[in-house]
């Protein structure tokens, strides 16, 4: 469909929809960029955009005669695709596209996109990363934080563009089409939007599908959706695993890398020990990225003098400082209770964790059972405190507290934590409801350890 001279209705003016609507301006579209909050302000909206961009904003309601006009609708990740606007103009026959499909349509260029519940951030920023010490023309974009809308205009025929992809973002896509696709993990997650777990498993898989048997798709062995759908893909499958020998595919044995290439003869990669990036969790990302990476053309040895030299991404089990004798590490990035789980699994000392957020109907009974005889204290605060106490108790876990918001919850952690110990927060929850996002949250954490006394 041709963008040009047409009326396109943005929906959402956070990240996404500032960069679609700048892609559309630029492209000759008619964007009216609008979003149901109308608290916000126009002037603010309009000062995120390039100065000169020709905008309509439209906040708080679509007036009927703004409907009549449109003819696509651009949906950022955030609104839902069953919700009653989006489901308004789907039912007049007018397209609804993410921001991702828009992005393509207009890029050129090889994508190679990353999802999975978890692990996708630290997968996504090390791949960008061997492709940019390998190619000359190198993006890294989507849920990691940078819009794919921003660079889709600057791509080039030679362009690698690196794109972490997010279940909300992959409702949404009709062409979008990865050479090389990756699907991490599939654990429960974001069940209060895909309603199932058969749906959330099928947008993540949707990934793949429109590549063809010249594409490679890489997946986790160990993994039981992951590992079926591999005989489902067209697309040429690369398996790896932590915890077996694969005779065709990238497995850790031991302490070490491998790569089976099925004749038999595995070529030893690298010592997990050579590499910055700590705990199992890491090593199934890096070996998604070296598949991936492989997949390109890349050779082994700039692959591995890469990941060796990789550091641990922010908000990902990222160690702050010490005060006090007591070392707190930011995992704001454990937006659910898999992701929490690796983040408790990684503390060797007595734990005080602060957990809680926005409710996505996830189950807390793994993450509490991960405990451990860890965790010294649970501070819990957002929506989710009540529920999340109540499974720690049913565990067996008592020494929980309160609090409403980070302050409170950061003067308990001072008064509570001895020399020894560390104070993590992970709290499997979204952070939605008290901060914007798990960036701002991390962020905050970060601030207030940074400024408590040595
Ligand atoms: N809005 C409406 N109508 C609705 C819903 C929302 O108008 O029905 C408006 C809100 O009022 C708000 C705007 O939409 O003003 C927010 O849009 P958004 O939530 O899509 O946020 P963006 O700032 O555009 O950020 C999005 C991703 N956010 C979500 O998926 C919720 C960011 O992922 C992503 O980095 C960014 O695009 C760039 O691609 C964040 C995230 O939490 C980090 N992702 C989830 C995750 O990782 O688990 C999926």
């Amino acid at each position: 469909m041709k963008v040009e001279n047409k009326t396109v209705l943005v929906i959402g003016t956070g990240m996404s929809g500032i960069g679609a609507a700048e892609l559309l301006s630029k492209v000759h579209a008619n964007p009216v960029l609008f979003d149901s909050n109308d608290t916000l302000d126009k002037d603010a909206i309009r000062k995120k955009l390039p100065e000169g961009t020709e905008v309509e904003i439209v906040l708080g309601a679509l007036s009927e005669e703004v409907k009549s006009r449109i003819s696509l609708v651009v949906i950022s990740p955030g609104v839902p695709v069953d919700s009653e606007l989006v489901e308004a103009f789907r039912g007049m026959g007018i397209p609804v596209w993410g921001e991702i499909e828009l992005a393509y349509q207009f890029a050129k260029g090889d994508v190679l996109a990353v999802t999975g519940t978890n692990g996708k951030t630290t997968t996504t920023s090390l791949l960008g990363q061997i492709m940019q010490d390998y190619f000359k023309s190198v993006y890294v974009v989507g849920n990691i934080g940078n819009p794919y809308t921003k660079i889709a205009l600057d791509t080039k025929e030679d362009t690698v563009t690196v794109a972490e992809i997010s279940s909300f973002q992959l409702e949404t896509i009709h062409t979008f089409h990865p050479s090389v696709s990756a699907i991490l993990n599939i654990t429960p997650d974001h069940l209060n939007r895909h309603h199932t777990m058969e749906n959330y498993v099928a947008v993540k898989e949707a990934i793949a599908m429109n590549q063809t048997e010249k594409d490679t798709c890489v997946l986790n062995y160990e993994d039981d959706n992951t590992r079926a759908f591999g005989k489902e893909t067209k697309a040429k499958v690369i398996y790896f695993s932590s915890k077996r020998v694969l005779e065709k595919g990238i497995y850790l044995k031991e302490d070490d890398i491998y790569y089976g290439d099925g004749t038999g003869t595995p070529l030893k990669l690298m010592n997990i020990h050579s590499m910055k990036l700590i705990g199992t969790h890491n090593v199934e990302n890096v070996m998604a990225a070296i598949a991936m990476a492989s997949a390109c053309g890349v050779p082994m040895e700039d692959i591995i003098a890469t990941v060796q030299e990789f550091k641990a991404v922010e908000h990902r089990i990222e160690f702050v400082a010490m005060k006090k004798g007591v070392d707190y590490y930011n995992d704001s990035k454990g937006t659910n209770p898999d992701a929490a789980i690796k983040g408790i699994k990684a503390m060797r000392k007595p734990t005080i964790l602060i957990g809680g957020g926005y409710d996505k109907q996830s189950e807390y009974d793994e993450w509490v059972e991960a405990f451990d005889g860890k965790v010294k204290y649970l501070i819990l605060m957002g929506q989710t405190r009540e529920k999340i106490a109540e499974c720690a108790r049913k565990h067996g876990f008592v020494n929980i507290i309160f609090a409403e918001s980070l302050e409170e919850v950061m003067k308990i952690c001072e008064e509570k934590a001895e020399p020894g110990d560390a104070v993590l927060l992970s709290p499997a929850c979204a952070s939605w409801g008290m901060f914007p996002n798990y960036e701002i949250r991390g962020k905050m954490f970060k601030d207030i350890v940074n400024n408590m006394k040595e």
